[in-house]
């Protein structure tokens, strides 16, 4: 357990940054209101330079904040901060050792915990804040501090025509389903979308992308069980570019990150998608079970190296996930959570909205300024 009040050297990078929260990064292709400068000059009021707490930071509007919560309330972060909060504790060691529970056990990771801990300490010791109250507002600072620079919506307007996105992940995260739904928001805002079926190892991977394909009237390039998926990602592009697509999604087999083989046939999948075009794959997806807990670090760190993941989608959040490893995730790699799966739905796919999330996680009476 991490002590409370005792001095400890804050490394020199470590302290989330208070600025992150106070300037909301410029929206890029797909822009949430919370995040929307001046989109409600009362939700995201911008706080002094020199009061850095997040009292003044945008609250996300009240009813995306609940339909935020209303799937995230199985959580078991939201669970434990909720028993927390409830019991209108003092802001003492005790208080705060429990905080620190909380959050390792919603697998936030001990680095980011002892991150926000230490801070929190600081700042308590510095006197900013007084009562649990305060304490619990300048969390959720430090929770959104966090996430802030990994909320960078994918651009697909890039001008690379199409733009391709691959995805990848272990067994069974969830990158089917949110090929699935990535295609249905896609069409929704009228972009031609096609998908390859690259997942050639399991029998039944490519009906099930097909079944997606058909429910969203897109085309699905595929090969028979057990072809080549360089091959068939390699067929999928050349007939995108034939056919003017905007959008191509591969789909590829779930794989164990500690599968060395199969690891290396990812950069064979990307090496053919450059050969067509050399800035291809623009996008590598990697999908994250969020019920996983700290091994989504490990399984990042290996698919990083074999594919070059430059961003993620974390899954399942409304089910038992704890939700916290998207802090773990952030702090460690500093990649793009592009989006999050609410459910199975598809509709269910929501762009990462770091005010939104964390507000959801929180008790309510914390949000509803
Ligand atoms: N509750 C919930 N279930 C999800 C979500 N995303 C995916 N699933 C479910 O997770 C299960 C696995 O999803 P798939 O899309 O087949 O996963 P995959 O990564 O393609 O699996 P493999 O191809 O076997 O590696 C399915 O039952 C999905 O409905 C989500 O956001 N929430
Ligand atoms: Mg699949």
């Amino acid at each position: 357990m991490l002590r409370f009040f005792r001095k400890k050297p804050t490394p020199p990078d470590a302290t989330p940054r208070a600025d992150a929260v106070s300037n909301p990064p410029e929206p890029i292709a797909e822009v949430t209101p919370a995040i929307m400068p001046g989109h409600d000059s009362a939700a995201v009021a911008t706080p002094e330079a020199s009061h850095p707490e997040v009292a003044a930071t945008p609250a996300a509007p009240a009813d995306k904040a609940s339909s935020w919560r209303e799937r995230l309330r199985n959580s078991g972060f939201a669970r434990g901060f909720s028993s927390l909060f409830s019991r209108q504790a003092v802001l003492d060691e005790d208080f705060l050792e429990e905080l620190e529970t909380c959050l390792l056990t919603g697998d936030v990771g001990v680095t980011a915990t002892t991150i926000i801990i230490e801070d929190l300490r600081q700042r308590i010791e510095r006197k900013e804040f007084s009562d649990a109250r305060g304490l619990l507002d300048a969390l959720r600072g430090e929770l959104i501090a966090l996430l802030v620079p990994v909320s960078e919506p994918i651009n697909i307007y890039t001008g690379a025509r199409p733009f391709v996105i691959l995805t990848v992940g272990v067994n069974g995260v969830g990158k089917t389903t949110t090929i699935g739904k990535l295609a249905r928001r896609y069409l929704d805002e009228r972009k031609q979308v096609m998908l390859a079926a690259g997942d050639t190892f399991r029998a039944a991977a490519v009906e099930q992308l097909r079944t997606w394909g058909e429910r969203n009237g897109v085309h699905v390039v595929a090969q028979a069980d057990g072809a080549d998926p360089a091959a068939v990602v390699f067929d999928a592009l050349q007939t995108a570019k034939a056919r003017g697509i905007d959008l191509l999604i591969a789909d590829t087999a779930g794989r164990l990150h500690t599968q060395q083989g199969l690891m290396d046939e990812l950069g064979k999948v990307r090496r053919v998608l450059g050969k067509i075009d050399p800035t291809a794959p623009h996008e590598v997806l990697q999908v994250i079970d969020g019920t996983t807990g700290q091994n989504a670090i490990n399984q990042v760190r290996q698919f990083q190296k074999a594919a070059g993941v430059t961003g993620l989608v974390v899954t399942k959040l409304d089910g038992s996930a704890k939700g916290g490893v998207i802090f773990a995730l952030a702090r460690e790699f500093g990649l793009p959570i592009r989006f999050v799966g609410l459910g199975e739905g598809v509709h269910d796919l929501r762009a990462f909205d770091p005010y939104a999330f964390v507000d959801a996680l929180l008790p309510d009476s914390l949000v509803s300024r």
